[in-house]
């Protein structure tokens, strides 16, 4: 995989998103909401990707948008269904992603990411939009929630949800890839020297609230997750997001840990995926391909002790059920 960066400044650059179709709940933009015609692609190595898996079981919704989980190495092709039988998504009936974003557009030459929503009927790629994509479960799907599902991205708390999670992308999700990906030391160390002053801030606010925004689980807590709960096992070691591990930083440790142990996260989360695709995928940076065999996992499951802070992980709902069984991971430690 090539990983692009500015020659000058050694920056690394996230390309924009390509496919912004949204799927609604009036149907808008030619996609309405309907249970059984979409399929969510994702890989369970992927932050981005993994948002939608956890949204996804928050709100119920494993049984009106069924998932295809791509293998966590990419070939140069991009992403690939080797881990179903002969190598084809049983459902989408193609081996590699990229065929549901040529049928969209033939002419596209673009990256192929993850996470992509596929219109099952034409197989053609919807969107690869993924900051839309959660909210749009939660705002647009709403006829299909299960009964008890919580309220992501609830109406008077928009602004401040969307106030922090300008702040968590830009110098948490992105940042620790910033920080990877640089080739020049002056690019790294504003990448690093970010990351860590907001990781820092946002340790103060969780100090005191158990949850980034309300006394409830939002959109907020979703974005922050998915970058902490990669934090030691990848970003650490393989980006050099090395001052503190996350086991080190007491506040959003047990924040962490907290939400890993809620139904609907630590239950999406795969590290086996997650530590081949970075340190197999990226030769750049690690050039043996070799996975480290650490850190110890077990720790994801000891108590953290948030609950004398309050808050209704679910607001007025109800903790998701188990996953399906073709969905629930083997044990991860
Ligand atoms: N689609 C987004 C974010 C999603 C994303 O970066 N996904 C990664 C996996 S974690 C991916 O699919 N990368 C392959 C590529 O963009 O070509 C973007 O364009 O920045």
């Amino acid at each position: 995989m090539t990983i692009p960066t500015d020659p000058e400044t050694g920056e690394f650059h996230r390309a924009p998103n390509r496919f912004t179709d949204r799927i609604t709940a009036d149907g808008r933009d030619g996609w309405p909401v309907e249970p059984g015609r979409y399929r969510l692609v994702v890989s369970r190595a992927c932050p981005w990707a993994s948002r939608g898996l956890i949204v996804r079981r928050l709100l119920g919704l494993e049984q009106v948008l069924s998932v295809a989980v791509a293998d966590p190495i990419q070939d140069e092709k991009s992403w690939r269904f080797t881990l179903d039988p002969g190598g084809i998504d049983p459902v989408l009936g193609i081996g590699y992603l990229y065929e549901a974003y040529e049928k969209a557009d033939p002419d596209y030459t673009g990256g192929i990411s993850v996470p992509a929503i596929v219109d099952i009927p034409s197989g053609k790629l919807v969107t690869n939009d993924y900051p839309q994509i959660t909210l749009d479960l939660a705002t647009e799907w709403t006829a299909y929630q299960r009964d008890g599902a919580p309220e992501l991205y609830p109406e008077p708390l928009r602004g401040e949800i969307d106030e922090i999670n300008a702040q968590v992308y830009a110098d948490v999700n992105a940042a620790v890839y910033e920080a990877g990906f640089a080739t020049k030391q002056a690019a790294y160390e504003d990448a690093y020297d970010r990351l860590f002053a907001r990781l820092d801030a946002l340790s103060e606010r969780l100090a005191t609230q158990r949850y980034l925004v309300g006394d409830t689980i939002t959109e907020a807590d979703i974005r922050l997750f998915t970058t902490l709960v990669r934090f030691d096992a990848v970003y650490h070691g393989h980006f050099k997001c090395n001052r503190t591990k996350l086991t080190e930083m007491p506040v959003l440790w047990a924040y962490a840990r907290d939400l890993f142990q809620t139904p609907g996260f630590g239950d999406t989360v795969d590290f086996d995926h997650i530590k081949r695709h970075y340190y197999q995928v990226h030769e750049q940076i690690n050039p043996t391909r070799i996975v480290p065999k650490g850190p110890d996992l077990s720790v994801w499951a000891t108590p953290h002790g948030r609950e004398r802070l309050g808050g209704r992980p679910f607001g007025d709902g109800t903790p998701p059920p188990p996953p399906p069984a073709q969905e629930t991971l083997p044990p991860q430690w």
